[in-house]
């Protein structure tokens, strides 16, 4: 449970960006020594780039402001204008972020679908262009793990070593946008490092499950990041005294890792409660991690009235499409909030 500014407290299924900074993260934004990042002064920032790096096998971090910037730096970093960017039909960096990669990036897209979040690596190679003067060049390839829109599902090591070889085989850099990258090693049981040992660059946010109150971070090779620098000074990103936000970021990373499996028992659990419901339809081989994606296939309600249904028992849920809706589980539901949920959702919907 949460409590509003109105001291009502409610269930907050709508993202793992509403999680709160825990005490132990206050604690550390107080206490952090900070200086001036853009001077490269912060011992903070760089204590947190440095750990992020170590912990993802990677030799260096930039610490950003959000995923979209973590995104759009690296493929920045990776690719010159009126190249192409491979990524998945539904990747986030397709669809959510404004198209930064074309407007700021001049990139072009080329969409590969896939079941699951992750293409076939045949598919991969057909979508790279052939070196012909007509053709842009493919600048790079991205993923997502997990992927967000097809249920927070999980890409393997295998998965990724076969994707980043069809890259390896014409020179092309794959980066992963693994805003919950550790959602994806906690659930395949992997370190992260060996997860993405063949991916170029990887964006992970903090924000998330891990509840930070802010940043991404971006690991690459020092080349890689050194450019990922200039790209963020450039859009805005040069933070200065920044210690106080990579502060509770490091306690994210040392804390708040290994509990993610909590928030997937919870996902399954609701997960399982919905696939008993009539008019629910829920594929369960996505749910995977924390973010269960289920239709409404009802002819007495659309997803908004089940939003609404919801809010009046306080709880918080939000549907983008009449038919389809999500739920994000996190540290601040408890099981016992899941509980008073499927509860509701029977009375609703059952
Ligand atoms: N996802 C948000 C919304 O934008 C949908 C959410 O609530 O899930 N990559 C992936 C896979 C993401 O899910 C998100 C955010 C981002 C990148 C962007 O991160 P931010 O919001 O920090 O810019």
């Amino acid at each position: 449970m949460l409590t509003g500014p109105d001291g009502e407290s409610y269930i907050e299924l709508r993202s793992d960006t509403f999680t709160l900074p825990t005490e132990a993260m206050r604690r550390a934004m107080a206490e952090a020594p900070v200086g001036d990042d853009v001077w490269g002064e912060d011992p903070t920032v760089a204590r947190l780039e440095a750990m992020g790096a170590q912990r993802l096998g990677k030799e260096a971090g930039l610490f950003v402001t959000s995923g979209t910037q973590a995104n759009l730096i690296s493929v920045l970093a990776h690719t010159q204008p009126g190249q192409e960017l491979i990524c998945e039909a539904r990747a986030h960096l397709y669809h959510y972020e404004q198209g930064g990669f074309a407007r700021i990036g001049g990139l072009v897209a080329r969409p590969v679908p896939s079941r699951y979040g992750a293409p076939d690596p045949d598919d991969i190679r057909a979508a790279i262009q052939p070196h012909d003067q007509h053709r842009a060049v493919t600048g790079v390839i991205t993923l997502e793990n997990t992927h967000n829109t097809h249920g927070g599902t999980c890409a393997t090591a295998d998965q990724i070593r076969a994707i980043a070889a069809v890259g390896k085989e014409q020179d092309i850099p794959l980066h992963i946008d693994g805003a919950r990258i550790f959602n994806a090693a906690i659930a395949l049981g992997v370190d992260a490092g060996e997860l993405v040992r063949e991916a170029d660059s990887v964006a992970f946010c903090f924000s998330k499950g891990l509840a930070a109150p802010v940043g991404s971070l971006v690991v690459g090779t020092q080349e890689f990041i050194a450019r990922a620098r200039r790209h963020r000074k450039i859009l805005g990103g040069g933070m200065r005294q920044a210690g106080v936000i990579a502060a509770p970021a490091i306690v994210a990373l040392e804390q708040m890792v290994d509990r993610l499996a909590e928030d997937h028992a919870t996902a399954r659990r609701l997960a399982e409660t919905l696939a008993e419901l009539p008019g629910i339809e829920i594929d369960m081989n996505t749910v995977q991690t924390n973010i269960i994606y289920f239709d409404v296939r009802r002819d007495d309600m659309l997803t908004f009235d089940l939003v609404k249904a919801l809010a009046q028992r306080k709880i918080k849920a939000a549907a983008s499409l009449p038919h389809r809706m999500r739920l994000v589980t996190h540290k601040d539901v408890s099981a016992e909030d899941i509980e008073i949920t499927c509860q509701a959702l029977r009375e609703i919907l059952g």
